[in-house]
């Protein structure tokens, strides 16, 4: 009997050692990162935090203050370059990627940031 007990708790180490494992590389597991994003209002915070929900991101929010954008995404799904170049497309400038005057002047004049006139 005391063999057949061990082999119980054995197996149960076992499950519970694999499950730890798999958990290692789970495909939920997600990376938080954040970055500068020019910008002045909630306009520009709509446009920002749409532009960069590509896929692989979970959650995304602009603060219109401190213009840093935090990004919530699945680990390996998507990287900082692709972010950025999806925030810049849509006309906003961020750390390593400047938005294409094309993509700057398809800009509301509410929401010219690179012209320091706006504040609001
Ligand atoms: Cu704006």
């Amino acid at each position: 009997m005391k063999t057949l007990a061990y082999l119980i708790l054995y197996g149960f180490l076992l499950v519970v050692i694999s499950h730890r494992i798999s958990g290692q590389d789970d495909p939920k597991k997600t990376d938080t990162i954040q970055f500068r994003v020019e910008g002045v209002c909630t306009m520009c915070k709509t446009r920002i935090e749409n532009a960069v929900m590509i896929k692989g991101v979970k959650f995304a929010e602009w603060n219109k203050e401190s213009h840093m954008l935090t990004v919530i995404f699945r680990t390996g799904k998507v990287d900082q370059t692709e972010l950025e170049q999806a925030v810049a497309e849509a006309g906003h400038d961020t750390e390593n990627e400047k938005a294409s005057e094309n993509a700057y002047n398809k800009l509301p004049g509410c929401c010219a940031y690179r012209d320091h006139v706006n504040t609001h």
